[in-house]
């Protein structure tokens, strides 16, 4: 590393371009989902320890899991913080088998979009494994479809298309 001192041109020029941007569609992170054994006693820890409320809660049959979407709102321009909890209804679903590999802990990140199908197609171009041919129903009416971890720098990826928009 050099010792030469920094010169401002290094800290105010932006970095050269890699290339044109894709469209990925992409808004926000919208939620980390977290594998639990035991959603009450997660819940409990989240809510009792930093402060966080339950947002809305439901059973997802199709992808197996008992869920809880956790919020903290501690900033003044409306900016919320989400941790969707899931535990698994039944032994063959994938938080299942993750939790029987990994144990408790981060299992996706989700990002937001207006137009789920849109995002996941422009982001398939770039040789992403896209999971689902078509949206699945999500939390709340949302819509999501889950990109491999194995083309994602080992993070399982959610897109997802809230009901609201
Ligand atoms: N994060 C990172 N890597 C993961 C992973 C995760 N959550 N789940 C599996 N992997 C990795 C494994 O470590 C394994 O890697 P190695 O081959 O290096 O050991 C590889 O992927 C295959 O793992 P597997 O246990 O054999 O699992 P499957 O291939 O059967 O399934 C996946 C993996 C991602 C295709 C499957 O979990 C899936 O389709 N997930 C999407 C649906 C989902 O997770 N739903 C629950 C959340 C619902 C919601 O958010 O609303
Ligand atoms: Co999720």
């Amino acid at each position: 590393m050099s010792d030469a001192p920094h010169s401002a041109s290094e800290f105010t020029d932006p970095p050269p371009s890699p290339g044109p941007v894709p469209f990925s569609g992409l808004t926000r992170l919208d939620h980390v989902g977290i594998a639990c054994h035991d959603l009450d006693a997660s819940i409990a820890f989240y809510r009792s320890t930093y402060g966080f409320e339950v947002a809305h809660e439901e059973v997802n049959e199709e992808q197996g899991v008992r869920e809880a979407m956790l919020r903290i709102n501690g900033t003044d321009d409306g900016g919320a913080t989400y941790l969707q909890l899931l535990e698994p209804v039944r032994e063959d679903s994938p938080v299942a088998k993750f939790l029987a590999r990994n144990g408790e802990g981060v299992h996706h990140l989700a990002f937001g979009t207006a137009d789920v199908a849109r995002s996941a197609a422009g982001v398939g171009e770039h040789g992403v494994r896209v999971l689902d041919a078509e949206p699945r129903a999500g939390t709340a009416g949302s819509r999501i479809v889950f990109l491999h971890p194995k083309d994602c720098g080992g993070v399982l990826t959610e897109l997802v298309q809230s009901a609201h928009q």
